[in-house]
């Protein structure tokens, strides 16, 4: 299919709004995606018709919505070309999917002296779930410092892994707050070259880059479905069933079980293992329809999009005097994070919001990133793939305003 935005657009009620008396322009899809109609409609299918537990029951609504559960499943393995639906773990999000293996493979696997390797561009729930397990079990956590573009180089990370205490890198494979794109192939070779496992976060990834876990050979792989164009409230954790069988219960409830007495309990296996309790059943669905979606347009079609609007606005916004990119490396996804003299990134949202322009500013919970620049904060515009250079143009004129009052 060719790549049509005005398309794709129609596609997306929610571009359909003004926004303090102007047409709304989203560039806010790191934080999270706009939801294109089918996957609302998916979501509102499984209340209107199939609303019923999965794996429960016999009658026919829980046959129709155990069906559409596990298909999605089928979605997500073949769009992360996993060996297996058994290999695909549904979790509330990138945070749960991580938590689930520092608390459930990790915890079990670390002991004092033993070291897992972090970058400095990590996001927040990449970093305390690792803490957490730190401080449980005495490993210790190494980071990888991040180069003035914002990049991490492949001989930082081979100097980390000397030593032979690595059990684990845990690593973006997108960066949110700058957009770089890190060297995850060779450093997945490298850190199984000196046998440590390798988790990659997916969560800014996924929605902008095909992935493929096998071609990679990663040992587990999370993503959020909220920004892959699908529901809040679901995510992806894939693991190879060679990592899924090292994994011990991460809550105890129904469905994860096999048997249960007042004496002992035996488990399911993987998957069901780690889905315990009613799962989002709507968002599962939802994501699947999303992955659908996706697919339909083309990852590949979707990144030269996004690459040829990241090219037209660091262009557009490197006119701005007195605005500073952060974030320059080689290879990025559409963010755009920048720094305006004298003008604080939260005034700087708040007018191009009067603008009707949608950034966001802050930290994005990634905050040794801002301390690795001394700078407290960022405004950060990120693409989605309906975003078009009118919105660039729009956020460069709000800009350009904002310049003028500051300066
Ligand atoms: N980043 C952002 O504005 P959850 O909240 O579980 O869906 O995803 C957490 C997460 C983990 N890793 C990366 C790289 C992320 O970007 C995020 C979410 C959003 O950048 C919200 S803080």
């Amino acid at each position: 299919m060719s790549f049509d935005v005005e398309k794709i657009r129609a596609d997306f009620p929610a571009l359909r709004q003004m926004v303090h008396g102007k047409p709304l322009v989203y560039l806010d899809s790191a934080a999270t995606a706009l939801k294109p109609q089918a996957v609302i409609d998916a979501v509102v299918s499984v209340y209107a018709q199939d609303c019923a537990n999965v794996h429960r029951g016999v009658h026919t609504l829980s046959q129709r919505a155990t069906a559409r559960y596990e298909a999605s499943r089928e979605k997500v393995r073949g769009f992360l070309n996993a060996a297996s639906a058994d290999e695909i773990v549904f979790t509330r999000g990138t945070t749960e999917s991580i938590n689930m293996v520092a608390q459930s493979w990790a915890r079990d696997r670390l002991g004092p002296g033993d070291e897992v390797v972090l970058t400095g561009l990590e996001h927040h729930s990449n970093i305390v779930p690792w803490q957490l397990v730190a401080q449980a079990t005495g490993a210790k956590l190494t980071v990888v410092p991040l180069d003035a573009r914002g990049d991490v180089g492949l001989d930082a990370i081979g100097r980390a892994l000397e030593g032979g205490r690595v059990k684990l890198v845990a690593m973006s494979h997108v960066s949110n707050a700058l957009g770089t794109i890190l060297p995850v192939e060779a450093v997945i070779e490298r850190a199984h070259a000196a046998g440590a496992r390798v988790l990659l976060d997916g969560a800014q990834a996924a929605p902008h880059l095909p992935v493929d876990v096998r071609a990679l050979g990663v040992d587990f792989y999370a993503l959020s479905g909220h920004k892959l164009y699908g529901p809040t409230g679901v995510g992806v954790l894939y693991a190879p069933a060679e990592r899924l069988a090292e994994m011990g219960p991460y809550q105890g409830g129904g469905d994860m079980i096999r048997e249960v007495t007042f004496e002992a309990s035996t488990y399911a296996d993987p998957p069901a293992l780690l889905e315990a309790g009613t799962p989002n059943i709507a968002g599962v669905i939802g994501l699947g329809a999303a992955i659908d979606y996706v697919e339909a347009i083309g990852r590949e079609a979707l990144h030269a999009h996004e690459r040829a609007l990241l090219a037209y606005g660091t262009e557009a916004l490197s006119t701005i005097e007195g605005l500073t990119l952060v974030g320059t490396a080689e290879r990025k996804v559409g963010v755009l994070s920048f720094v305006m003299e004298g003008a604080h990134p939260h005034d700087i949202g708040t007018l191009l919001d009067a603008d009707g322009v949608a950034v966001r500013t802050g930290h994005h919970c990634a905050q040794p990133v801002m301390q690795r620049y001394e700078i407290p904060a960022t405004a950060r515009a990120s693409f989605g793939m309906y975003n078009t250079q009118a919105d660039l143009d729009a956020l460069t004129a709000s800009l350009r305003k904002v310049r003028e009052i500051f300066s």
